[in-house]
């Protein structure tokens, strides 16, 4: 049998160039040593609040962007999170193992609080339904991008102290980081990473946006007063210009010093927007064409849930007998 891959995508807000470069194309490589369930996952994005109608278009969509960035659901499965109740179920009993200052650790829970007059429990729990979503699956490797580095650690510690009270019943899964990519910052602040729920016409590049508008952004990006590319002592947004690029066109350091240094801003700044339409025109001729097609992404959704649900129904049940929690002589 294969090892595992597990990772999943809130769909909120639209997919940007960060989510592409630190998760979804190592995604599409690790199909090729690995048995993949690739997860879209609603129940995260209603940690903040989600008008219902987009948030079931977004759901679609985020299937549609999976496919179109490579995804084979031939090979790997495509599926919503709350359409798999495992998830919920194992959240509960991982729960109940978490004590609560390893929650208050998390550096995310702190930032998203910090923003909110009341915070909602759903953000506080965020990294035990994680954990549930990649130990589920038994998942040995889980790609993500560096903001996710401190809830896989907590999803270890969660594995390993339930192996440790009821004996082997989790993989204790590895992180899979991208060497260049792993953390793209917002153009507009270099110092934020690029999110999907920032505000601000110029923060992120979506997947999605046209060539005028990767341009319009690009251009506009923050550098900083220095007036051409030095690589001693360039600023975080000069960085980030130059890791976008590397990470899309899988330029060594040495290429990238010899095609950027001395060059001025304006020139790194069209020359990086090139790169991103160029990458991203088949990826965006992909999704207009999947999405032409009545009927088929909820055919994947299915196609992936009912792949799915049985691995993660298996460990349930074997996580519900090693806590000795009751079984019923008949499944309903
Ligand atoms: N800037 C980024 N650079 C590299 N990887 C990133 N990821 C997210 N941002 C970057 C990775 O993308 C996957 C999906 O993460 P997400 O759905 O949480 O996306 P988001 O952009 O972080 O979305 P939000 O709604 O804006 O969430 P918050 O506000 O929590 O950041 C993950 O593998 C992530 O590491």
């Amino acid at each position: 049998m294969r090892a595992r891959v597990l990772s999943g995508i809130q769909p909120s807000g639209n997919l940007h160039i960060g989510n592409y470069l630190g998760a979804l194309r190592n995604w599409v490589r690790s199909q090729k040593d690995y048995e993949c369930f690739f997860c879209i996952v609603d129940l995260h994005a209603i940690t903040a609040y989600q008008e219902p109608a987009e948030l079931q278009a977004k759901i679609r969509e985020l299937a549609a962007l999976f496919l179109a960035a490579g995804i084979d659901p031939k090979q790997s499965a495509i599926f919503a999170q709350s359409d798999v109740h495992a998830h919920t179920e194992l959240a509960w009993m991982l729960t109940c193992v978490t004590p609560m200052g390893w929650l208050e650790r998390m550096t995310q829970f702190k930032a998203k609080s910090a923003k909110q007059e009341s915070v909602g429990d759903g953000i506080f729990q965020y990294p035990v339904l994680m954990a549930a979503d990649i130990l589920l699956y038994q998942a040995a490797i889980v790609p993500v991008g560096d903001d996710q580095s401190q809830h896989l650690e907590l999803t270890r510690d969660i594995a390993t102290r339930f192996n440790s009270l009821y004996g082997d019943t989790f993989v204790v899964p590895k992180t899979d980081l991208p060497s260049v990519g792993a953390r793209i910052m917002g153009l507009d602040d270099p110092t934020a990473k690029m999110s999907k729920s920032a505000i601000g016409s110029g923060h992120a590049i979506a997947l999605l946006d046209d060539p005028a508008k990767i341009q319009k952004t690009m251009m506009r990006a923050t550098t900083d007063s220095n007036p051409e590319v030095n690589f001693e002592t360039m600023g975080p947004g000069v960085a980030n210009l130059l890791t976008i690029y590397q990470a899309f066109g899988e330029k060594t350091n040495e290429e990238m010093r010899a095609e950027f240094a001395g060059m001025r801003y304006g020139d790194l700044k069209k020359r990086v927007a090139g790169m991103v339409i160029a990458k991203l025109e088949p990826l965006q001729a992909e999704y207009h064409r999947i999405v032409a097609e009545p009927g088929y992404l909820d055919g994947i959704l299915q196609e992936g849930k009912e792949r799915a649900a049985p691995v993660a129904n298996q460990t349930v049940a074997t996580a519900k007998s090693r806590m000795g929690l009751y079984k019923s002589l008949a499944t309903i």
